[in-house]
């Protein structure tokens, strides 16, 4: 052979083995996925224990209806109508605090578990709403009225949440019985064809118990029609369960006011109606479109967990190496949080969401009249799919949560609570020396995060629990989606600010409410409040001179009067829940309550309706525990707010709360003056609340310098090298590729259109 050709072999069996090496060796690093598996165990035998807070699973809400059904006289809820018996929601029952805490802590007996049905009564003489404990769990064998044990009364029927239906047929009645009364109107002004306007209704409707008068204000029917109004707003009086009985008492027409659809009619024949044109837009919405305006860029970054999450999720349990929890998803009030638990200590024994509240102003009658509480319509219900990469991290934990509302089958929301540890790019802590002698001590800031997104009609509420490495939890709830929007006419920039052609975007609040079950070092707790003072004495070392010294305040407070802060109130600065017990350095041990609002004012207390949320009269109260007392509203506040089923403010009846087993109100909230910035969606960067629970002398000093994420090293170490600093190792690592799973999403599956 010529040593030409066989160089040339040489070269091509060299080229093939290095190719043979080269495929190998990207098939090896291919599969060296990230670290799959959690390095946390789940072996301590608390976990299923908390199962006792878990909500219903499917099969246990089946057998809760198969058995009512048997033994109530009522109608399939999806078909139902409020002149029906059906079954409007069924959820958990959890046991008594007492029951439970003998169960978690002291081998008690588990309680039985039970489920809570609520029952509309609408086909009797006297139409009632009533609540059944069923129980017990799976195969139940009784039901209770626990209807005025609860509400200290029964609830009546014009309280009831509006249901599907009684949308569908305030829609139907508009479009088929009145909107023809104006024809020429509809016609000449909208182009009204029967199916392109949209409707939101002002809730509470009227004035005083009884009734439901409720404003509708239409909209063009196109994608984001909250920024679309027509300048037409109409009353519906639907308070009799009888359809036919309903009727139109006034109609609003760009500032205007009529009688009846046939008065607008006749009117607008004769010439006599201001008329304000506004030109329809295509079906996506034109400026309140989110379809993108700029093609994709490949960008972005995302969360890497090169050795897999730090977290566990077994069922309704979550678990770190410091933190561990149980949740449930309620069907009204959303994510509940129970034993939040930090180094194996309970710290809250119930952290939940009340209810978020909007309060709009306007001169449009739909606008002026809106009192939103979103618990009634259901901020679990609606809380759907998240997207992975946008609502969460891509490789977040994704739950389920299922529900039973309006319905005889549960409904499952696919991954619609997620999980995971934020890394935010900020030290948690750090020093760096370079005094006495040279090192860097610091500990990455990383926290775990549990969320859950609610979208109203217009808004969407993201609602966040985090955890971090010293022992502090945060709530945070941010707001983003659609505004509201009037019909701009006359003196609208009251209101608010002009946003677009007709579109006025309207000045309101959102006020949120927490309850928060803390239990600091045992179930009994004292409220204690730390501040700051100048006194002005004489320096000692000499009395020519005086300074003004800075001093510490310390008081108890020992009442719910004492304990209960009004939303304009001076608050002392520092607030906690002490224990009986003391840390290392004898103080008591506390955790603070710290609280991040912009709130507006609620609501007048000399108004009517204010009773029903009187929570929002306190940016904080501190009652005592009662198991009587688990919510500071009820969902049938919002369609009868004049005699509310639930009163916060009878609450606060001046107890002493001195070492007792103490709830804390947290009421946080915003004024949202809608800018142009708001459209076609408000951000959710600064409209953000929330409250930190932070310790203070709970520990004998800050738990975060025993996190193994810490660093240290000092220009005597190698610290590049992985034994010594275990961030240099993070190059090698996190070569690995991260194991994300194909994007997947069912969030429109089995979805109700509203
Ligand atoms: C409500 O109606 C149910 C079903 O008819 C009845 O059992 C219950 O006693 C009523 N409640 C009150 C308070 O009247
Ligand atoms: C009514 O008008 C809208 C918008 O122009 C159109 O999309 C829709 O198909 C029309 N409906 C009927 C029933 O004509
Ligand atoms: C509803 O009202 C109409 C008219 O007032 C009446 O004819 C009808 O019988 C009522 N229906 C029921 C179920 O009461
Ligand atoms: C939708 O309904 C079907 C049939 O009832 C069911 O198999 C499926 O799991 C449901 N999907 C979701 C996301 O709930
Ligand atoms: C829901 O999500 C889980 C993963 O979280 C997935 O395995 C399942 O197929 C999804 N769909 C349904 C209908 O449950
Ligand atoms: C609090 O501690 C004091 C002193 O140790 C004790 O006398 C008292 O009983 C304790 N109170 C409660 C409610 O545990
Ligand atoms: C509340 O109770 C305290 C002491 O228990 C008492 O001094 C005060 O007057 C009471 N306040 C009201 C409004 O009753
Ligand atoms: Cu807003």
């Amino acid at each position: 052979m010529n040593p030409k050709a066989l160089l040339v072999l040489l070269i091509l069996a060299l080229v093939t083995i290095f190719a043979l090496v080269c495929v190998l060796v990207t098939r090896k690093e291919k599969s060296s996925h990230c670290g799959a598996k959690s390095p946390i165990s789940l072996d301590r035998s608390q976990k299923n224990k908390n199962m006792i807070f878990a909500a219903l699973s499917a099969e246990e809400m089946v057998q809760v209806v198969k058995y009512l059904q048997l033994r109530l006289p009522l109608v399939d809820a999806s078909q139902a109508v409020s002149s029906n018996n059906f079954i409007h929601y069924v959820d958990v029952n959890i046991p008594r605090k007492e029951e439970v805490l003998k169960f978690l802590d002291h081998d008690g007996p588990r309680p039985p578990r039970q489920a809570l049905a609520v029952v509309y009564f609408g086909n009797q003489l006297e139409p009632n709403v009533t609540e059944y404990v069923v129980g017990p769990l799976p195969v139940p064998a009784y039901h209770w009225d626990v209807t005025v044990q609860k509400y200290g009364k029964k609830i009546s029927y014009h309280g009831r949440t509006l249901i599907l239906s009684e949308f569908g047929d305030i829609e139907t009645f508009l479009v088929e019985k009145k909107f023809i009364e104006a024809p020429t109107f509809m016609d000449q002004v909208f182009g009204h064809n029967g199916s392109n306007f949209e409707g939101i209704l002002a809730l509470p409707g009227g004035f005083q118990s009884g009734g439901r008068y409720s404003w509708i204000t239409l909209f063009q029917n196109v994608k984001g029609f909250f920024l679309h109004p027509l300048g037409l707003e109409v009353l519906v009086d639907h308070s009799s369960l009888n359809v036919s009985d309903w009727k139109v008492p006034k109609v609003f027409y760009n500032g205007q006011y009529f009688n009846s659809f046939a008065e607008l009619e006749e009117k607008f024949k004769a010439k006599r109606v201001i008329v304000t044109k506004v030109k329809p837009v295509s079906s996506d919405g034109g400026f309140s479109s989110l379809h993108p305006r700029t093609p994709p860029l490949r960008s972005g970054s995302f969360y890497h967990e090169p050795f897999g999450p730090h977290y566990n999720v077994r069922n309704n349990q979550v678990t770190t190496p410091t933190w561990s929890f149980a949740f449930r998803m309620d069907v009204h009030r959303g994510l509940h949080l129970y034993d939040i638990r930090f180094k194996d200590q309970r710290i809250v024994y119930e952290l939940s969401v009340q209810d978020a509240i909007s309060i709009y102003g306007s001169n449009s009658p739909g606008g002026m009249l809106t009192r939103y509480m979103d618990a009634s319509f259901g901020m679990g219900r609606f809380a759907h799919s998240l997207v992975r990469g946008v609502d969460c991290p891509y490789s977040a934990t994704y739950l389920d949560a299922v529900y039973l509302i309006e319905n005889l089958k549960p409904e499952v929301h696919n991954n619609s609570i997620c999980v995971f540890e934020q890394n935010t790019g900020t030290p948690f802590r750090r020093h760096f020396s370079n005094f006495q002698s040279v090192y860097y001590g610091g500990l990455a800031s990383s926290a775990l995060v549990m969320r859950f997104i609610v979208t109203i009609g217009n808004y969407d509420y993201v609602w966040n629990f985090i955890f971090h490495p010293n022992g502090a939890i945060e709530s945070k709830v941010q707001a983003t989606g659609y505004i509201i929007s009037s019909f701009l006419h006359s003196d609208g920039l009251d209101y608010g600010n002009r946003v677009a052609d007709h579109t006025l975007g309207t000045i309101h609040t959102h006020v949120i409410n927490y309850r928060v079950d803390l239990d600091v070092g045992g179930i009994k707790n004292s409220l204690v409040a730390n501040d700051m003072t100048f006194e002005t004495v004489n320096t000692p070392w000499n009395p020519n001179h005086k300074i003004r010294r800075m001093k510490l305040v310390k008081k108890v407070l020992d009442t719910e009067d004492k304990a209960a802060f009004r939303h304009n109130d001076k608050m002392p600065r520092y607030i906690y829940f002490a224990a009986n017990s003391t840390n290392k350095w004898g103080h008591k041990r506390g955790y603070l309550i710290q609280m991040i609002s912009y709130a507006g004012d609620h609501l007048p207390e000399e108004d009517p309706m204010e009773r029903a949320i009187s929570w929002g009269r306190y940016k904080l109260a501190v009652t005592r525990r009662k198991e009587e007392e688990p919510c500071s509203t009820s969902i049938y506040n919002q369609n009868d707010p004049w005699t509310p089923t639930v009163a916060f403010a009878d609450f606060i009846d001046n107890e002493t709360i001195v070492d007792e087993d103490l709830v804390a109100w947290i009421t946080t909230g915003f004024l949202h003056i809608p800018h142009a910035e708001d459209i076609p969606n408000t951000v959710t960067l600064a409209n953000a609340v929330g409250f930190l629970l932070r310790p203070y002398n709970y520990f004998d000093n800050d738990p975060s310098i025993d996190s193994p994420d810490s660093v240290f090293f000092t220009d005597k170490d190698d610290f590049n090298s992985c034994e010594i600093n275990h961030i240099a190792c993070l190059p090698k690592t996190a070569a690995c590729v991260p194991n994300l799973p194909p994007f997947t999403y069912e969030g429109f599956q089995n979805l109700s259109i509203l």
